[in-house]
């Protein structure tokens, strides 16, 4: 099977398995695995921020910064296909009695006045109140897109203006870094608190990291408890993560090439619409036009090719580690194969 339903599918490699197999470890609720104090503390010195912390998933991350930043009846701004208001399963409300204000977006890009227009005014009392404004990069929904850093520098203003959080969910911010060239610690500079994965482009089994001031990652170490995410000897799973920053990361071009090499194939099959301005890092999503997206989806796997949804409408493929050139040539030939008859 040619799996391209999402780069969270991935298997850890031999290698990442000795890495795993020989890493020291200690009772991480004690602080004291060596393995998990030495990833926090490259990620806080990569993406230059005051402290780090490892947590089990993207959705825990993006959760525990939220929770830090406001107070329960604050308001996220956001955009209306964000990852923690559409695939969070309402957390925000759930877990930090939170509401959100919904921007619809173009290309999951929000602009500054879209969002200051949504800011409630302070003195109305009788409104939820704007706290966070929050930002998806790469933004899943519309395609892997890379946000532009000009728009994320005048929310930064905007936010320092209104008094506001900015938060980035940045579960595939190592995907917009190698295709803009602009570094982790420069788009991390502009926000508040950070939330990146370890377990998609990067290949790493399990676990997220959360970055921001030393005092606000103090306070998630303490929720991270209380939702029952204390861990104990997580240098096992630490150790996976630290392998996957030093040694998959830069190579994730060769996923935004596999990627444009479908798209610019998929683009041509008659029947399928693609938008490839679109397709910047390793998602290409398409619009079948006289198929639905669950007959493609059930033909492609009757054939060998694995694809998921990407929205309504949308058939979504996603390249990552596990995938190589070959396989997209084979992805290629069944897409034809089931778009011609
Ligand atoms: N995304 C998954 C699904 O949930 C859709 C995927 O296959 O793309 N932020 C963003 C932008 C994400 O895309 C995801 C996962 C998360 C957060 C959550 O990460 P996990 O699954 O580790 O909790």
């Amino acid at each position: 099977m040619i799996d391209l339903r999402s780069d969270t599918v991935t298997k850890p490699s031999l290698e990442m398995r000795n890495a795993m197999a020989s890493a020291e470890v200690g009772d991480d609720v004690y602080k004291e695995d060596p393995t998990a104090i030495k990833l926090q503390q490259y990620c806080a010195e990569l993406f230059q921020k005051e402290a780090a912390l490892f947590v089990p998933s993207g959705v825990m991350g993006n959760q525990l910064c939220l929770n830090v930043l406001t107070q329960p009846g604050d308001e996220i701004i956001c955009e209306k296909n964000a990852h923690i208001f559409q695939y969070e399963s309402g957390s925000p409300a759930m877990l930090s009695g939170l509401s959100m204000n919904l921007i619809e977006g173009k290309n999951g890009v929000i602009t500054p006045t879209q969002v200051e227009q949504a800011i409630r005014p302070t003195n109305a009392y009788y409104m939820p109140r704007s706290k966070v404004i929050e930002i998806e990069n790469t933004h899943n929904v519309a395609g892997g897109v890379v946000y532009p850093i000009e728009n994320i520098k005048a929310l930064r203003t905007l936010a320092d203006k209104h008094n506001l959080k900015l938060h980035l969910d940045g579960a595939r911010l190592w995907n917009a870094s190698i295709a803009s060239g602009i570094s982790v610690a420069e788009y991390s500079s502009y926000f508040d608190t950070v939330s990146v994965c370890l377990s998609k482009g990067l290949g790493a089994p399990v676990g997220s990291v959360i970055l921001g001031e030393k005092s606000m990652i103090e306070e998630a170490f303490r929720m991270r408890k209380a939702w029952g995410g204390g861990m104990r000897q997580i240098g096992i799973i630490a150790a996976a993560g630290l392998f996957a920053i030093e040694n998959n990361f830069e190579r994730l071009a060769l996923d935004h090439q596999n990627v444009k090499n479908l798209a610019n194939h998929v683009s041509q099959i008659d029947g399928v619409e693609v938008d490839l301005s679109n397709v910047q890092t390793n998602m290409l999503m398409f619009k079948p036009t006289k198929m639905s997206v669950d007959d493609v989806i059930s033909k492609s796997k009757d054939k060998g090719l694995l694809l998921g949804p990407g929205g309504i409408g949308i058939v979504r493929a996603v390249t990552h580690l596990d995938i190589n050139s070959d396989d997209i040539e084979k992805a290629k030939q069944i897409l034809t194969e089931i778009f011609n008859g």
